[in-house]
């Protein structure tokens, strides 16, 4: 008799297959309507926030990509956050370490990863695409660059986060275990009334993880991934299971083959499923918009929240899950 974690396995396989078979056989038809005004879309509750600030800047008439790099700095900049910014939670080491990366609209990308001391890791990634040769830049290198570029160095490890982390030690005895109530991160992805596309990734990553682990969140591909000409994804959750399939990038790549948002998010959710034995504790959640303005949301477990923005109409949702079980 199969055990009650390979019967959810099955099921959620089968149902995924059924949806995405269901969508590969209606391509033209799209899940949700298409929006025609400003889109914007990202993850978790917080995303409400950043939206409102990205679309306060869009119908004042900004730039696409200043109005998604705004909006996801609000979140970095809230000191009540534990899992984007300097406020975030430590590795377990006590070292707060940031990952973040953008994408504009013509699908140029920037990128900084194990960055410390930065209050808005995301604005060292555009300045990465804007000003230098390259996608990404790391670690020490990548401060070294932030300063070069005017920005200042400011403390992590707020009092919250501390005590926290000095817990999490007596608890855990030094072992780190990405789960799913240990992290959060906002992505966001964004259409212009225009027809144009961009997105920004931000995050201080799982807590308590090894020192200088770095996440699917800055991985051009993994936790964003943005396509002038067929749309944008992005992801949360456990950034190792997002990797392994490069899920932003599988996401727009399906979405390319005409398969509909939605369905685009369950089958990449549905290649983590097949290639772990065990998923115990494990949240992955994306969100993706093709470029006609149809979007969608999925994601692992019950419990993962977007915001979405259609011109006034800001709201909070509950994204569809594929396995029944009550985790985050
Ligand atoms: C990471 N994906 O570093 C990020 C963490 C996260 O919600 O929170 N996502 O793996």
């Amino acid at each position: 008799m199969p055990d009650r974690r390979t019967f959810i396995r099955k099921t959620a396989l089968a149902a995924g297959s059924s949806l995405l078979a269901a969508s590969v056989g209606q391509k033209a038809a799209a899940v949700v309507p298409q929006h025609e005004g400003h889109l914007i879309l990202s993850t978790w509750s917080f995303g409400m926030k950043a939206n409102a600030k990205a679309m306060e800047m869009l119908q004042a008439g900004s730039r696409l990509l200043d109005a998604v790099e705004e909006g996801v700095k609000v979140v970095e900049a809230d000191p009540s956050m534990t899992s984007v910014g300097l406020s975030g939670f430590p590795d377990r080491d006590g070292n707060v370490t940031l990952d973040a990366c953008i994408m504009d609209e013509e699908g140029k990308a920037g990128s900084v990863t194990f960055l410390q001391y930065i209050e808005h890791p995301v604005s060292v990634a555009r300045l990465v695409m804007e000003k230098t040769p390259h996608v990404m830049l790391s670690g020490k290198g990548a401060l070294r660059f932030a300063l070069d570029n005017g920005f200042r160095m400011k403390k992590g490890l707020s009092p919250q986060a501390r005590q926290a982390w000095e817990e999490w030690k007596k608890k855990t005895g030094y072992v780190p275990r990405p789960s799913a109530d240990n992290h959060d991160t906002i992505g966001l992805i964004a259409r212009s009334a225009q027809g144009k596309l961009a997105g920004a990734c931000t995050t201080s990553g799982v807590a308590f993880k090894m020192y200088g682990r770095v996440g699917d969140s800055p991985i051009i591909g993994a936790g964003l991934y943005v396509d002038p000409l067929v749309g944008a994804a992005t992801a949360t959750g456990v950034g190792e299971y997002v990797m392994r399939i490069c899920g932003a990038h599988t996401i727009v790549e399906l979405m390319r083959q005409g398969v509909p948002p939605q369905q685009a998010c369950v089958e990449a959710l549905k290649r983590i499923v097949q290639r772990h034995q065990s998923l115990e504790g494990v949240q992955v959640g994306f969100l993706a918009l093709h470029r006609s303005g149809s979007y969608g949301a999925y994601a692992l477990r019950p419990g993962f929240q977007y915001a979405l923005s259609l011109g006034n109409n800001h709201a909070l949702h509950d994204a569809p899950a594929m396995f029944a079980e009550e985790k985050k």
